[in-house]
């Protein structure tokens, strides 16, 4: 039985990547930080069947000692400060972990357990302002944030451990995935979660910043399959994942609120609080290379997707105030 040890099992990607894994017989190691309340929401339902252990990014010891004690055949590094305004109130916290610590996980690997195959969950945030469209491997990066330029070092220490210590270390460049599991301060989540609470009469408006950004959204549980394929190849190589389309945040708007029968417009009102210093206009994938090489596609497009998020929280809100 293979054992993975996953970084930022908590989060929504964690949870979907240990499910994934389990599924395939693996062994799942957890690495959550400690913190007084409980962040395990999205895993309770497979708690049974993992381990959990204490560790941070911030701190190298910690990280030895969990390789250490179970010499995992792979690492997924999926923990992060993964939003992208808190890094500007919090520059120097989202560059020691989500730049940093990377650094201190690939060492503790090359120390302790080198044979150890490593995933980095680099961003298209990294792209920022596009130097092309669409994006793909080789598009040079123009980070717009503290958390985009984390991202960048902690892309090119992956790729340098790999070239200076031949260890199998690989970064995928993933678009944005959302899922019912998001966090709620993420845009998809956002506005599926406002427009339940508005068609269950909760609150008569939803504030949200620019509407005419557009990204490239996909679902979670098909982007933590292609993590694993990455590792599963004969020789680690970097990936673009994403859908290949393209839509704006107002869209997003358009297809959540008509989807219950609403019209965004009467509803959603633009506040400068959700506005960013530097903003990335426009993401999209080109995500040949892996749909070529690791037979990967996403099956779940944009419209499931939103649907598939207004219709969960509408069963979970409906459920909550009943
Ligand atoms: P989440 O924000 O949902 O999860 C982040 C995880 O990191 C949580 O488990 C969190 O723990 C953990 N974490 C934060 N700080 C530390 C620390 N110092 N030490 C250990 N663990 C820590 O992110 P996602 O699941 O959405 O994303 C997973 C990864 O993929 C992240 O690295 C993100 O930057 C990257 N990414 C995500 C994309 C997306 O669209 N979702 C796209 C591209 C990249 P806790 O529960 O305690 O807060
Ligand atoms: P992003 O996701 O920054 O792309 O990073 P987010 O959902 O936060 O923003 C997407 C776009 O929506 C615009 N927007 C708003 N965003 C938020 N959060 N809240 C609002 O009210 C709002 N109104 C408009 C933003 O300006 C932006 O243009 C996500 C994270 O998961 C990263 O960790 C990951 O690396 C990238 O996706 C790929």
């Amino acid at each position: 039985m293979p054992t993975a040890i996953i970084t930022g099992i908590t989060g929504q990607d964690g949870s979907y990547l240990a499910e994934f894994l389990l599924a395939k017989g693996y062994e799942v190691i957890g690495m959550v930080r400690r913190s007084s309340t409980v962040t395990f929401q999205r895993i309770k339902q497979i708690q049974d069947d993992i381990t959990i252990i204490q560790g941070d990014l911030h701190d190298q010891s910690s990280l030895v000692d969990v390789i250490e004690r179970y010499r995992p055949q792979e690492v997924y590094n999926l923990a992060a400060q993964s939003f992208v305004p808190t890094s500007w109130n919090q520059p120097v916290l989202t560059g020691e972990v989500t730049a940093l610590g990377v650094t201190r996980l690939l060492e503790a690997i090359r120390l302790i357990n080198p044979e150890t195959r490593f995933y980095q969950a680099s961003s298209s945030e990294m792209f920022g302002k596009v130097r092309e469209v669409p994006q793909s491997e080789s598009t040079p990066f123009y980070p717009r944030s503290p958390y985009g330029v984390a991202k960048v070092y902690a892309h090119w220490i992956t790729v340098n451990y790999r070239e200076s210590y031949d260890l199998f270390a690989v970064s995928g460049l993933l678009f944005n995935h959302g899922s019912p599991r998001r966090g709620l301060e993420f845009v998809e989540r956002k506005i599926c979660h406002g427009v339940a609470r508005i068609k269950l009469g909760l609150t008569d408006e939803l504030r949200l910043g620019n509407l005419d950004s557009r990204r490239d959204w996909g679902f979670a549980g098909d982007y933590v399959e292609a993590m694993w394929l990455m590792l599963q190849r004969d020789a680690a190589e970097d990936y673009v994942i994403g859908t290949g389309v393209t839509h704006s945040v107002r869209e997003l708007c358009e297809l959540a609120f008509s989807h219950v029968g609403l019209d965004y417009k009467d509803y959603v009102v633009q506040d400068p609080q959700f506005y960013r210093p530097a903003e990335v206009d426009i993401l999209v994938a080109d995500p040949s290379k892996a749909i070529k090489d690791l037979n990967w596609e996403p099956k779940i497009g944009f419209d499931g997707l939103v649907q598939m998020m207004v219709d969960e929280d509408l069963k979970r809100l409906a459920l909550e105030i009943d």
